[in-house]
C-alpha cells in the first residue's frame, strides 16, 4: 500500500520518462531527447511562476537576486574546471568565451557585474550583494556542487550539464516581459543581464550540444549525458526551492 507521504508543495520537478536507449540515438534524436527534459526545468517552479505572474514581493526579489549571485559566481569556476579537463584546444578556445562573458576583461565588466547591478536595481546595496551576507548556506552548498560536478566528471558530461540552457531563453524572455508589466518599480537597466543571456545562451547551447552530439555516440555515453542534465536540473530546482522557502511571506 503506497504511503500518503508527499511534500507540502511542488517539491519535486515534473519528471519526463528517461528516453528509450535500447540503441544509440542519432545526433538529431539525441538533441530531441535532451530537449524532452524541458518539463523539469525550474521555470516551472512555484517561485518563478509567482515571478512572472506578478505576485513576487520586493523582499522575495531581493532574497532571490542576492542568493542567485552565488550561482553566477560559480559559473566561471565550473567552466574553468571543464577547461582543465578538456584535451581539445578547439573546444577550449570556444569554451573560454564563457569565462570572459561572466568575468569580463577588466573589473566592472561582465555578466557577474551586470547581476550585481540587477541586485542594486532591485534594492540590495552593492556592498550587501558583493559580500554575500544574504547567501543561504544551502544555496552556497548547492552552487559548490556544480563546481565539484564539473571538476570530478569527464569533461563531456560537464558540458552536458550546461544544457539546461536549452530552456533558458524562455525564462529570460518571461522576465523581460513580466518585469515591466507587473513591477514598475524595477528600472529598465535591470534587464541588461537577461538581454545579454538571450544572445550568449543560444550561442553556448549550439557549442555544448555539438560537443555532446559528437562525443556521446554510445548508449552508455548518452545515458551519462542524460544523467548530467538531470543532475543540473535538480541542482537548479533545489536552488530556487531553498530561496522560495527562505523568503515566503
Ligand atoms: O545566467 C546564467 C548563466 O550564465 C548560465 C551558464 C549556464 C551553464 O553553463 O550552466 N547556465 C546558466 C544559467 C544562467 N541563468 C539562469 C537563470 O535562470 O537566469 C539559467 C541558468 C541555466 O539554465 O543553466
Amino acid at each position: 500500500m503506497p504511503s500518503a507521504l508527499r511534500a507540502s508543495e511542488l517539491a519535486t520537478p515534473p519528471r519526463a520518462p528517461l528516453p528509450d536507449l535500447s540503441r544509440p540515438l542519432t545526433p538529431d534524436e539525441l538533441e530531441a531527447a535532451l530537449r524532452s527534459f524541458h518539463g523539469s526545468y525550474y521555470v516551472e517552479h512555484p517561485f518563478h511562476r509567482q515571478m512572472y505572474e506578478g505576485t513576487l514581493t520586493r523582499r522575495q526579489f531581493q532574497g532571490w537576486v542576492a542568493n542567485r549571485l552565488a550561482y553566477q559566481r560559480v559559473v566561471p569556476r565550473k567552466d574553468g574546471a571543464i577547461l582543465s579537463n578538456c584535451p581539445d584546444p578547439d573546444v577550449r578556445r570556444e569554451w573560454l568565451q564563457r569565462i570572459v562573458d561572466h568575468d569580463g576583461t577588466r573589473p566592472g565588466e561582465g555578466g557577474i557585474e551586470l547581476w550585481i547591478r540587477l541586485g542594486v536595481a532591485l534594492g540590495v546595496p552593492r556592498e550587501e550583494m558583493e559580500d554575500e551576507r544574504h547567501v543561504l548556506p544551502a544555496v552556497r552548498t548547492i552552487c559548490e556542487s556544480y563546481v565539484w560536478f564539473c571538476k570530478s566528471k569527464p569533461w563531456v558530461q560537464a558540458c552536458a550539464s550546461s544544457l539546461t540552457e536549452l530552456f533558458a531563453p524562455r525564462i529570460h524572455q518571461q522576465r523581460l516581459e513580466s518585469f515591466p508589466r507587473h513591477y514598475p518599480w524595477i528600472p529598465p537597466e535591470a534587464m541588461d543581464y537577461f538581454k545579454s543571456r538571450l544572445v550568449q545562451a543560444p550561442r553556448d547551447v549550439k557549442h555544448g550540444l555539438a560537443i555532446v552530439q559528437r562525443h556521446c555516440t554510445t548508449v552508455e555515453s548518452q545515458r551519462m549525458a542524460f544523467e548530467a542534465l538531470q543532475f543540473k536540473l535538480e541542482m537548479l530546482w533545489s536552488l530556487i526551492d531553498v530561496i522560495h522557502h527562505a523568503y515566503r511571506d
